[in-house]
């Protein structure tokens, strides 16, 4: 005996997939940013910071970098869905300045 689905049942198998995609997508379009500090010890003069905030700014997904001399330390807010933070370090010890995560907000 051969079972037949009948062709509404396998269209509704379809739609319902459609749905859970869809909602997937929108997951990923709502989610939101994430906000993480990370320390900067071998910032040495006030012009550092300016060059750690242009190359944390140019990793995809980063909307805000604020980079304290006087802390030694940069507050990122990054899209996670877009970047991570192993990016976010990678930049800054590229652009000659190692980092390490101190801690992360949401
Ligand atoms: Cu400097």
């Amino acid at each position: 005996m051969t079972l037949q689905v009948p062709l509404q049942i396998k269209q509704l198998f379809v739609s319902a997939g459609m749905v859970i995609m869809l909602g997937g997508a929108s997951m990923v379009v709502s989610a939101a940013p994430k906000t993480v500090t990370l320390a900067i010890p071998t910032m040495d003069c006030p012009v550092c910071p300016i060059t750690i905030t242009k190359a944390l700014s140019q990793v995809p997904g980063v909307s805000h970098a604020d980079v304290n001399f006087g802390t030694r330390q940069a507050v990122v807010t990054f899209d996670d869905a877009k970047t991570q933070v192993e990016a976010l370090t990678e930049s800054t010890r590229n652009a000659g300045y190692p980092s390490t995560v101190v801690g992360t907000a949401n």
